[in-house]
């Protein structure tokens, strides 16, 4: 079960952030009014919300999952491998100094981003990707084998982040999309497989009794229901629009 949740108001200068998508500006309103909505679910899963001002000299801060991997034991500090986000880190340590005092760390010249970071129990899987390259993979397993947990690293094809494409629902069911639908890292679970025309769908996150899920995703939502699963759908177009999904927007734990 998650107890807290981090989140982080995005400010005006996210119409300025990093974006490989060609979907358009987004539309700063509507940023709020989504961002607002996905604190109001989190609400409903029942945690308690750090709820943290928009830093307007980090255009990409409302993702915080990237500068943070959190367990219950500890805390790793990332090294955001995008060097306009890479200062996001200390503020993230500073509001984690509240809740922990066991601290790890991603250093230089190891990346990392959170977004890159699935956790299936006591396992843990790395990407490599854009943003986190092998030494900091290396860095991550060692730190985590030496927390007792277990680590693979996964070379990443075609997706952004590890987990654009993969999320981890509990009971050995996996949610996957494209390259994940048939990885070898992944044949022994379950999976709910996300059609290409869906993939946005794939980053979806499991807070205590619900999962929530981008509006807009029949096929998906679908899926989550046959299983008897409850979801909670959100509109996320213009956080899809600079790239990020669900996982990205909070630090839970
Ligand atoms: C970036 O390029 O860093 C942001 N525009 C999107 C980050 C998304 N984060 C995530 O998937 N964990």
């Amino acid at each position: 079960m998650f107890k807290n949740v981090i989140v982080k108001s995005p400010g005006k200068s996210y119409l300025n952030g990093l974006t490989t998508s060609d979907l358009g500006t987004p539309n700063y309103e509507l940023l709020l009014e989504q961002h607002a909505a996905y604190i109001e679910a989190l609400k409903t899963c029942g945690v308690e919300i750090t709820h943290l001002s928009e830093s307007e000299e980090y255009p990409d801060s409302t993702f915080v999952e990237d500068a943070a991997v959190l367990t219950p034991e500890f805390a790793m500090i990332t090294n955001p491998g995008a060097k306009s986000r890479n200062g996001e880190k200390e503020e993230i340590e500073a509001v984690l100094k509240n809740f922990y005092t066991n601290f790890h760390y991603i250093t230089a010249p190891g990346t990392l981003d959170g977004g890159d970071v699935l956790q299936v129990d006591k396992h843990f899987y790395v990407g490599i990707s854009e943003r986190t390259d092998r030494k900091g993979a290396e860095q991550f397993k060692t730190i985590v084998e030496s927390e007792g947990y277990k680590a693979t690293i996964v070379e990443l094809q075609e997706f952004f982040h590890l987990k654009t494409g993969i999320a981890y629902l509990g009971n050995n069911t996996v949610v996957a999309a494209g390259e994940f639908l048939d990885h070898p890292d992944f044949v022994d679970y379950e999976k709910v497989e996300i059609p290409a025309t869906d993939e946005y769908s794939a980053n979806c996150i499991k807070v205590n009794d619900y999962v929530i899920i981008p509006k807009g995703f029949e096929e998906t939502k679908r899926k989550f229901a046959e299983r008897g699963i409850e979801t909670i759908e959100l509109e996320m177009s213009e956080f899809q629009k600079h790239d990020g999904g669900l996982s990205c927007l909070s630090l839970r734990f």
